[in-house]
């Protein structure tokens, strides 16, 4: 199979960036198509810990095309400083590695702040965002009143798309209390813009049209997870991009992208940052311990992350939404040393038994689930590279998995390192 979409299944953090690394061996060029420096990708190789917010995983190996497509929004302070930083570990970050799409659109303090203010005012009601300002961003996108990377090339004639900019963003910020923004700090945001990102700019769908004909492989890695999706996920509780496959060809230019094998990425278990429905929640020491086998804070924020049983109608209805052929099972060694494990098939309603996630917020917060429950094991997966070194129950659960999800299992990865990958034939 020539190019591979690595998309997350659950709400993200399903342990993508390790499974992009390990593939991006196999690969000539990693291509980012969402989301920006929300995502959090943590890779650990030889001991050594790489994170990444922005930047494609592929970038910490040498001799391969990182590319942050179109579908990105890009903020210049975050990449600068994830630049360094990775500098600082002896990455190679050059315009010979990385490319970005001259038709992205800019992340800007004001969206951060504008992001900021508008949780701070939801209260209970807020999304629980990044505050990176990926929302505010994706806004002016569609609104039309986004600078893109391309136009940083002409910054003396931008004044009037600045005060188009201004006065839609200086009358939300009167409505929170905020002072107003003056044209000359954004246009100073704009020089640094400038300075960090055109050395990197060019035509990606060009690059990545010459790469596919020259017969590379090209690796298209998801961020978030697609019950984050803008349209898919548990909406409004989602982010502002769209997170499923088809993403992958907008988000670059490469409009063949969609025909890529679909790798889903999903946890054993199930967890969440920030607010919004999970049906399959744990407030309890179960939850509790999955939490800090599977070290689950974010990488970005460090805000911990809920926990809960594996949710399978909830994933299966991802893989059918995100266009999944296959499944990358991660984290399986978190559930070592449970007595018994539970296993979500659907949910009741107020009575009534389904076995999907309808769309509207009432139905969700009434969602039951509906559990199957399995053995755990007392013997340990972690760092198994061979099927034959899992107990019989890890084999069960997987195989139980997989029959729910309907959907092959050609994966399972038993530790962060690099190489504990356990490959199905
Ligand atoms: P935003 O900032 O507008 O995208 O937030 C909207 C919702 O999307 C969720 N979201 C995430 N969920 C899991 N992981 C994410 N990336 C980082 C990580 C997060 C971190 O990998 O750990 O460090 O906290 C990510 N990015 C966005 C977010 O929680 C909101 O529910
Ligand atoms: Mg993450």
């Amino acid at each position: 199979m020539a190019h591979v979409a690595v998309i997350g299944a659950q709400w993200g953090d399903e342990g993508k960036g390790k499974i992009v690394d390990w593939l991006s061996a196999r690969a000539e060029v990693v291509a980012r198509f969402q989301g920006g420096h929300n995502a959090g990708h943590t890779l650990v190789i030889d001991g050594k810990v790489y994170k990444l917010s922005l930047l494609p995983s592929g970038i910490v190996r040498e001799g391969k095309l990182s590319v942050i497509g179109s579908g990105v929004v890009i903020d210049p302070v975050a990449f600068a400083s994830e630049k360094e930083r990775l500098e600082g570990q002896g990455v190679k970050i050059t315009p010979v590695n990385l490319a970005i799409a001259e038709n992205a659109c800019l992340i800007l303090p004001l969206h951060g702040e504008l992001d900021r203010l508008r949780e701070e005012a939801a209260g209970a009601g807020k999304i629980g965002t990044t505050g990176r300002g990926i929302g505010p961003a994706y806004e002016d996108k569609v609104g039309r009143r986004a600078i893109r990377v391309a136009d940083l090339r002409d910054l003396d004639g931008l004044e009037s798309r600045i005060e188009r900019l201004l006065t839609h963003h200086n009358a939300l910020r009167k409505g929170f209390g905020a002072e107003p923004i003056e044209p000359a700090s954004v246009m100073e945001s704009l020089r640094h813009a400038a300075e960090q990102l055109l050395p990197f700019a060019t035509p990606v769908w060009q690059l990545l049209a010459e790469a596919r004909r020259a017969g590379k492989r090209i690796l298209f890695e998801g961020a978030q997870g697609v019950l984050l999706d803008v349209d898919h996920g548990t909406f409004p509780y989602v982010t502002s991009s769209n997170t499923v496959m088809g993403q992958a060809a907008t988000g670059t230019g490469m409009g063949s992208a969609g025909q890529a094998y679909g790798l889903g990425i999903v946890k054993a278990y199930t967890t969440r940052v920030g607010s919004g429905p999970f049906p399959t929640e744990l407030h309890d020491e179960i939850g509790q311990r999955l939490g800090e086998r599977g070290h689950e804070f974010g990488t970005v924020t460090g805000r911990q992350r809920r926990c809960g049983w594996f949710d399978a109608a909830l994933v299966r209805q991802s893989l059918l939404t995100s266009g999944i052929d296959g499944v990358a099972l991660t984290k399986l060694d978190v559930l070592d040393g449970f007595e018994k494990l539970k296993v979500c098939v659907g949910y009741r309603i107020d009575g009534r038994e389904i076995d999907y996630l309808p769309a509207g917020t009432a139905e969700q917060a009434k969602a039951e689930p509906i559990y199957e429950e399995l053995d755990g094991w007392s013997g340990s997966t972690a760092g198994a590279r061979s099927w034959a070194d899992l107990p019989a129950e890890a084999v069960k659960y997987v195989r139980r998995i997989e029959e729910l999800l309907d959907r092959p299992v050609v994966l399972v990865s038993t530790s962060p390192e690099r190489e504990d990958v356990i490959l199905m034939k």
